[in-house]
């Protein structure tokens, strides 16, 4: 196996490495950060501070109102910039915790909860990356059908588009508590599937590439929709983004 088919089997969800002097890894380290999903054309989820080895914020790839009357300026704001925030932070510190007792200057009975911590706060940092970039302003990029193989793929593994939908939409609407619905490829089948994920990155299955997700913690919805998750979830299908879908699925199917 080389390189690039150890990082076509990992994880996706968790895929990272570190370079350099930092949390992640010595100075010279020749593992460099690795590409989420796509090696050869990635999407560029904007997450990682590669001059300094730190998980960071990215930028919007659209002002804060431009997914409105769908999801409004207020959550987008205050949903990057606190809650997405947060998990950079988590996954920074915990990283930083375990550098901490690899060297000797930590409890190593702690590598159990910041390995926990690590796990919840990178998904929480990697779902939010993708989830800005899988959304674009509704007739302006967001919104309509897939084109080109992924369309094929839905009708193939869903039976048709509106087939689809339905599944992915009430998936969104059960999500129990805080958590995510996805539309993923299975690395092992190269099959799409809908499943869901609980917090950030709870029951995700291994083998799943992750291309399309919704949010719906209520910090998603909550301010404009209040307990009517359904509303959320519909609205939601006008503002997504599916060249970048496409462009994740591309990668995921190699
Ligand atoms: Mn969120």
């Amino acid at each position: 196996m080389n390189r690039r088919q150890v990082i076509a089997a990992a994880p996706a969800a968790l895929l990272v490495a570190g370079a350099g002097a930092s949390a992640f890894g010595q100075p010279g380290d020749p593992f460099k950060p690795a590409v989420i999903v796509n090696p050869a054309k990635p999407l560029d989820l904007g997450g990682w501070d590669a001059d300094n080895s730190v998980y960071k914020l990215p930028a919007l790839p659209y002002d804060k109102a431009a997914l409105e009357p769908h999801i409004d300026a207020q959550t987008m704001d205050i949903h990057r910039a606190k809650h997405h925030n947060s998990y950079v932070d988590g996954a920074n510190k915990a990283a930083a915790e375990l550098r901490n007792i690899r060297e000797g200057g930590g409890d190593v009975s702690l590598v159990k909860h910041w390995s926990r911590e690590l796990s919840f706060h990178l998904s929480g940092h990697v779902n939010h990356c993708l989830f800005w970039q899988l959304m674009a302003p509704a007739g302006k990029g967001g919104g309509g059908t897939p084109s080109g193989d992924l369309a094929k793929a839905v009708d193939r593994d869903f039976g048709s588009f509106e087939k689809f939908l339905a599944q992915f939409k009430a998936a969104a609407q059960q999500v129990e508590g805080g958590g995510w619905a996805w539309l993923g490829v299975d690395r092992l089948s190269k099959r799409l599937i809908v499943v869901q994920q609980e917090k950030q990155q709870d029951m995700l299955p291994t083998a799943v590439s992750p291309i399309l997700g919704i949010d719906v913690w209520e910090h998603a919805y909550y301010l404009k929709y209040q307990n009517k998750r359904p509303d959320y979830v519909s609205a939601f299908v006008n503002v997504i983004n599916w060249k970048n879908v496409g462009t994740l699925f591309d990668g995921a199917v190699r």
